[in-house]
């Protein structure tokens, strides 16, 4: 069984987040201030919780099909349909024009285009996103294309995963593949999304995609998808002329549920807001995990891993409360929110202040701009009886967290763009499609799109914000 003690040495890396943020002066953005010119209002998806069509055009089988399959999802649900954004894309790409959107960030599914993970790519599956691409450039809407949202193909899996090393040459030839194909029209790139989650729920508590469990595992693939990070930046840069390269990460304050939790915060913290931003923007991982990394890392995995970007992606929902356990695989777990916070409907506390410190800590810590990548409202809509969805508490959230933001740079965040996550409900996870994030609202048995009230709220906050950049001229 493993303990706290088993991840090295105790050192204060996230001492400055310990202290709650409601302690802190709150102040209210001037509702009149301007957005900052240029900024970049968006929408955010990825491949396997949108696209269905799992099995067809040649695609390969993905982590997450093998394990909706084992019916290790809530509901056995999987992502076989999902929302049919495979065939109905331009549909989708049409109600982001009417939003309004400047970009829209999604992912490409790498068993689509590498059945197999490596060897032989899929033309049928390349064309998709040709089709894709083509079509939001046609409605002038920028293509920001993660290479990685957790859709492993399962034939790489087979061979260890992220558990091996070799997974960061297959990562690079795949980014290669990518680069070469739509690097003509795709200048933005994220390397992964949310790596500390995919491999802390994946290797770590052993809850999502592939389901292992155990600290060997989680530090060894997570330092191998930091190489992979570092070679598929190289790529990038090499193959595609005037690349703009991220990686984007979820972080946030990790807060002890109680006093005594305050080893597993720091701990829990230094996995999931360090282990990836650290090495790859400064060179070292966190001091609170150096020694439990330091077997995985080979002379040179540094310098490799810490290869310029050009903008820092960041996904904020809420803070994390944690608390030790000994018997988790990892020591620590997710502990209670104190009980006078509001929450979302799936229990994610509301704490938009924590939002505009974590900007702020982000900002000046990595000096690299900022993009809000993900932000959002999971709840469990429904339509009335005139088939509207009128998601108040929605709005309510992202007009906080918007506010938070504006509060954010008015104090030197270098923020440059807000996505929310995200433009359609989609397949959830582990909790599967019950739990919904979109901005319209998706019927699954007609796959009928229903744009929700958040959707024109979205699209007026978008319209105002973009007219007063207009008239500030020319910057
Ligand atoms: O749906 C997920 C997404 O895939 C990654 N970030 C958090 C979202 C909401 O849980």
């Amino acid at each position: 069984m493993t303990s706290i003690k088993d991840f090295g040495p105790e050192i204060a890396t996230l001492r400055h987040m310990a202290r709650p943020a409601q302690q802190r002066a709150k102040r209210t953005a001037d509702p009149k201030a301007a957005w900052p010119r240029d900024f970049i209002w968006g929408v955010s998806t990825s491949s396997f919780q949108i696209e269905g069509a799992t099995r067809e055009d040649g695609r390969g089988q993905s982590i997450w099909d093998t394990f909706g399959a084992a019916g290790r999802v809530a509901n056995h649900d999987t992502g076989d349909v999902a929302c049919d954004h495979y065939h109905r894309y331009a549909e989708d790409v049409a109600l982001m024009r009417e939003l309004g959107v400047q970009a829209y960030r999604f992912s490409v599914a790498w068993p689509r285009l590498l059945p197999q993970g490596r060897g032989s790519a899929n033309e049928a599956g390349l064309a998709f996103y040709d089709r894709l691409i083509d079509a939001l450039l046609a409605a002038g809407i920028e293509p920001w294309l993660c290479l990685y949202h957790w859709d492993l193909p399962q034939a790489l899996d087979d061979l260890g995963g992220w558990t091996t090393r070799d997974a960061a040459g297959w990562f690079a030839d795949y980014a290669a593949l990518v680069a070469c194909r739509y690097g003509d029209r795709v200048k933005r790139f994220a390397t992964f999304n949310e790596p500390s989650v995919f491999t802390l729920f994946g290797y770590g508590f052993g809850d999502s995609a592939p389901g292992a469990s155990g600290p060997v595992m989680l530090r060894q693939a997570m330092h191998h998808v930091n190489l992979a990070h570092g070679a598929a930046v190289d790529v990038l840069r090499a193959l595609v002329p005037k690349a703009s390269i991220g990686a984007i990460h979820n972080y946030q304050p990790c807060l002890p549920a109680t006093p005594a939790d305050a080893q597993a915060a720091e701990l829990f913290g230094a996995y999931w807001n360090s282990a990836f931003p650290d090495p790859q923007c400064l060179g070292a991982y966190p001091p609170r995990l150096a020694d439990a990394f330091a077997p995985y890392v080979q002379p040179g995995d540094l310098a490799r891993i810490c290869r310029p970007t050009d903008w820092f992606g960041l996904n904020h929902y809420s803070p994390i409360y944690a608390k030790a356990d000994p018997s988790a695989p990892l020591g620590f777990t997710f502990g209670p929110a104190p009980s006078d916070l509001t929450r979302t409907p799936i229990e994610w506390p509301i704490y938009p202040d924590a939002f505009r410190d974590t900007l702020l800590e982000v900002s000046a810590r990595y000096r690299l701009p900022v993009y809000v990548l993900e932000n959002g409202f999971g709840g469990h809509d429904t339509p009335d009886a005139a088939g509207k969805v009128a998601d108040a508490p929605r709005i309510d959230f992202l007009k906080a967290y918007t506010d938070a933001m504006r509060r954010a740079i008015a104090d030197g965040a270098d923020v440059r763009g807000y996505f929310v996550w995200s433009l359609l409900d989609n397949f959830e996870w582990g909790s599967g499609y019950g739990v919904r994030f979109g901005l319209v609202y998706v019927d699954y048995p007609t796959q009928m799109r229903i744009p929700k009230a958040s959707f024109r709220w979205y699209a007026d906050l978008i319209k105002s914000a973009r007219q007063k950049d207009g008239l500030k001229g020319t910057s």
